[in-house]
């Protein structure tokens, strides 16, 4: 199949058997029918070397069937492709993933280091996941958009908000300080992917992309690994950054970007 789009954004065509799609991801292809009237599976599988445990009772395949016209009743015999599922869970490589539409990259006006764990709190044993010192929580009946629409600047402490008062371009560095990979989904952006890899990004060491690299909404930070991405800071309102894996989220992975606050309406 050939890969066209990814996120919302089309991509220069590139041929896969399969698709690593994290959670949040989206993707487009198109399926060339070129082989012999007949049946054959089409796999949908949960790759279990993401899981902390393993859970017997899971099927991690789910098979669904492509028929050509004209083809016999009954279920195809088409086997897998014989190359390994990724031990890493990671996205597609950035080599692979080209805008159809070149973008250059401008300079970074500002720089942001996000630290990603998870800490145990001694006390109650809960395992709370940080973006730095921040581990978010809900605010259930002040949401932070509802305060800034009503020209509050301050916020409560269980959010981590970084306020960006100009139209500039932002530049983030996610180090992810955790045993599993995180798909992180930004709200209201698109951003330039210009790197990840293993291990802590080193300024003026990391190389970094900066031609036509990849757009895109979601991007897995690796375990143990790094992710840098750019975007131009243009749309007025509270946006999240967060972990697009639920219980994630609701452990605390979520910073938010107060963009452009003196044009947030307030009422
Ligand atoms: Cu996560």
């Amino acid at each position: 199949m050939t890969v066209i789009e990814a996120d919302g954004v089309n991509m220069q065509p590139v041929q896969v058997n399969r698709i690593p799609i994290h959670v949040a991801q989206r993707y487009s292809v198109i399926v060339n029918a070129s082989q012999a009237v007949g049946n054959y599976w089409i796999r949908a599988v949960l790759n279990t070397n993401c899981f902390n445990v393993n859970n017997p009772a899971l099927n991690p395949t789910v098979l669904g069937v492509i028929q050509y016209e004209g083809a016999p009743a009954g279920n195809p015999s088409s086997t897998d492709w014989s190359t390994a599922y990724g031990l890493d869970c990671l996205d597609l490589t950035l080599d692979m993933l080209q805008p159809y539409i070149p973008q250059s990259v401008p300079d970074a006006d500002v720089q942001y280091v996000l630290d990603i764990s998870f800490q145990t709190i001694a006390a109650s044993h809960i395992n709370l996941g940080y973006i730095n010192s921040t581990s978010w929580s809900p605010l259930m009946s002040n949401p932070t958009l509802f305060s800034a629409n009503q020209g509050v600047s301050t916020f409560d402490p269980s959010q981590f908000i970084i306020t960006l008062n100009s139209t500039q371009v932002v530049e983030l560095v996610l180090n992810n300080l955790d045993e599993g990979a995180h798909p992180f989904h930004f709200h209201g952006h698109v951003f330039w992917v210009l790197g990840w890899g293993a291990g802590s990004y080193e300024p003026g060491k990391t190389q970094l992309n900066t031609t036509n690299p990849l757009r895109r909404d979601t991007s897995t930070i690796p375990a143990f690994g790094y992710t840098v991405v750019r975007f131009v800071n243009d749309n007025p309102g509270l946006w999240a950054l967060h972990c697009h894996i639920e219980w994630h989220v609701e452990a605390g992975l979520l910073v938010q970007f107060n963009s452009l606050p003196n044009q947030i309406k307030v009422s």
